[in-house]
Order: C-alpha cells, then structure tokens, then sequence
C-alpha cells in the first residue's frame, strides 16, 4: 500500500485504491473505455483541450477512444477520409440532415425508403420548413427533372428497403454536383463489401450498424461515413444532440466487424439461392433480388455492386392474406424484422417496417399489401429452402 492510501477508509479504497489500468499494455483485442470522463492531469490540460489547442478525450458524448477507433474501421472499410458513430441508424440520419439542411432548402429523397426514414422526412418537412420532393431514383431521368438550384441534398437507398430498387449512384451524384446538391446514400443493405458509394461520387454513407455490420443482432448502432468537413459538421450536430453510440455497442461492433467480410460471402451466396429457388416456385409470383438476371435492376446492380446481400422480398399467389399465412408457417426462418443477422428474418412490411407509411404512399411505392420481406441468414442454404418450401406448400 502506498503512502497516499494507508490512511484511507474503505469507501474511498474502493474508489481510488489500486493502481489505475495504465497505457502500453498492448492489448491484442480492443481496450473498451467504459467511462464518461477523462482526467485532466493538470488544469491547464482541461482548458487547453476544452479550447482545442490539444487533442485528447474530454467526456465521451464529445469523442471516446473505443468508439473512435471503431468508427475508423468503419471508415477504412468504406474508403473514406472520416467516421462517426451515432446510437441508431435512425440517429445517423436525423443527425445529418439537420447538420445539412437549412429551412426551405430543397431535399430530394427516394420514394422507396425504410419506413421510419419516410416518417422523419415527413416530420421534419413539417417541424423545420424543409421542402422534400420524392422521386424514383432508379428512374435517372426523374432525378435530372426534380433538380433544382435550391437542392442542398439528395438522399437515397441503394437497393432500396424493402424493393431492393438499384438507383444508378453515379449518375445521380453527377447530376447532383451540377447544381452543387449533395448525395447521401443509406449503404445498409449492400454494406461496403458489395458497394463503396463515395468511391462513385457519393458525399456520404450512412449505415445502420445494427444490421450487417455488427451481424448478431445484439445491438443497436449508426454511422455517417465521408469527408472530414462534412463529418466533423454533423459531428458538431451530435455532440449537442447528444444521440451517440456508447463505448460497449461499441465494442461490440468492432467484434462483429472482425467477422464482416466472411459474413457476407454467406449472405450473399444464401440470398441468391433463396432468391433463384423462390423465382422458379409456382406459388411465387414475384421476386425482387437485383443478383437474379430477371431482375429489371440486374444490369446496374452488376455494375456498380459486388455481391448482392441477404435481403429479398417477394410476392406469393393469394396476395396479403397468404403472405401471412406463410409469415405463420415457417419453423426455421424467424418472425422478426431488422436484417443483417445470422439468424433468417422474415417479416410483412405493409404491417411492420412500413407500417407508419400511409397505404397510399406505400401503393405509390409499389409496396403491396402481399409483399414479404426476408433477410437470408447464415444458415445452411438447403434448411432455409426446405422451411420455405414446406410453408409454401401449406400456406398457398
Ligand atoms: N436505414 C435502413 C436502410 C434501414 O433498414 C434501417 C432500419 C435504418 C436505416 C434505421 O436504422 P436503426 O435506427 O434501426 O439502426 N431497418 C429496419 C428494418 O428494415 N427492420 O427493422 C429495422
């Protein structure tokens, strides 16, 4: 015991007995910095980085080392300069449009978009005097006319939820850089294993993490990926905000990365044989899967993806009541929604994911009432067509 500590209580040894975990131990798995605050080691420290003439971590809503470094990887994935990580994927969006956008600035969004993205653009169109116009950004042609010199953003899924519609992201981001628009584009679905965005003009990635790149369905996480002025703009955003991802969600993210790519071999090569056996089922009347040849969007998909991911969704004879039906019959695929996980996740946007949608928003999308969505899980393929096949048959 050291002179400081001999005379202490057992309350305050509790706290401040030990000694600390110092720097240097070379950790082979990542150090989680599970605090709120970092000391100062003098006063003058404190004020020198609260006035950002020193780099250090402060207080963790405003930078933690466990978090950072995740996000980083984040960012080498992606091919970018700069990463930031938020508490949610809806975070991640909220965050950086208001970072981006100024009231009766003009933002073009995709008309096929996650329902809770649709239903924040809807709120905020409201709440901050943006002025939204949607557009089916598959369509080049319907983006080049909805421009305008007033568009500060254009915002798109590609593939889309829950369509999986290709947009053409270098295209847009042409036509968006003339009229000096930005192009954000949600990557979720295609992960930068399949598809680097910024690499094709694109100014931002967003992610939801919570999907393919954590992978086990534990956690809830965002990510905004780009330049450094434009990171560091919503960085700015989120330290007020406030809506940060914590040092464990993490680490855990950055465990779930350690698998990503390996991970999504198995989604992608799971998902084109689920796709290509429910594509030749006579009780299926419609697949959307841009890695199936039929597929309207095959073509670009080709072009500008790698491989094309676990999600599909499709359409069975007998429309909504069917569908649920065979939601009802499966015994291996789960009846849940989110995507991205080991386990194969089945679920019914017009009810679930895109339930805040009002039903004639989601006809205009092309969202049916019969549409069933699945996130092909890392499973054998051959179990996750028999629990399909089986329920067909009993359900159609
Ligand atoms: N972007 C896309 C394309 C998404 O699919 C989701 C969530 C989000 C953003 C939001 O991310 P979160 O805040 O949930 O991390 N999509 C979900 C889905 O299709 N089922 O459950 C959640």
């Amino acid at each position: 015991m050291d002179q400081r500590t001999e005379k202490m209580g057992p309350s305050t040894l509790a706290i401040h007995g030990g000694r600390p975990l110092t720097e240097g131990a070379h950790a082979l798995s990542m150090p989680l910095y599970l605090t709120s605050s970092f000391v100062f080691q003098s006063a003058q420290e404190g004020a020198e980085l609260f006035a950002h003439e020193k780099e250090g971590f402060i207080y963790t809503r405003m930078g933690n080392p466990t978090v950072e470094a995740t996000a980083s990887k984040i960012a080498a994935l992606e091919g970018a300069e700069e990463a930031l990580l938020t508490g949610s994927g809806m975070a991640a969006i909220s965050t950086t449009l208001c970072a981006l956008l100024q009231p009766g600035q003009q933002l073009i969004a995709g008309r096929v978009l996650y329902g809770s993205t649709l239903t924040l653009l809807k709120r905020m169109e409201r709440r901050c005097g943006m002025n939204i116009r949607y557009v089916d950004v598959t369509n080049l042609d319907e983006v080049r006319d909805a421009l305008h010199l007033s568009t500060q953003v254009v915002y798109i899924e590609t593939p889309d939820n829950p369509l999986l519609g290709v947009a053409d992201i270098a295209g847009i981001a042409a036509l968006a850089k003339k009229v000096g628009a930005l192009l954000i584009v949600d990557n979720t679905f295609a992960t930068p294993f399949n598809q680097r965005p910024l690499a094709l003009g694109a100014d931002l990635v967003i992610h939801s993490a919570t999907k393919y790149l954590s992978g086990h369905g534990d956690l809830i996480a965002g990510a905004v990926v780009g330049s450094r002025p434009l990171v560091s703009a919503v960085r700015e955003e989120l330290k007020e905000k406030g809506a940060i991802c914590g040092p464990f969600t993490a680490w855990l993210l950055q465990r779930g990365l350690k698998t990503f790519a390996l991970r999504m071999e198995r989604h992608n090569a799971n998902g084109l044989a689920v796709a290509r056996f429910l594509e030749q089922h006579p009780r299926v009347e419609r697949v959307h899967y841009p890695g199936l040849p039929s597929s309207p969007h095959h073509a670009l998909a080709r072009q500008q993806m790698k491989g094309f991911g676990g999600v599909l969704s499709f359409e069975v004879s007998g429309g909504l009541e069917a569908g649920m039906r065979l939601v009802n019959a499966v015994t291996l695929c789960t009846r849940a929604v989110s995507l991205g996980d080991a386990e194969t996740l089945i679920e019914h946007p017009a009810s679930m994911t895109h339930a805040t949608v009002p039903p004639e928003q989601r006809r205009a999308a092309g969202i049916t009432d019969g549409l069933v969505r699945l996130a092909v899980g890392l499973e054998d393929p051959e179990d996750i067509i028999a629990d399909l096949d089986r329920a067909l048959a009993a359900c159609c």
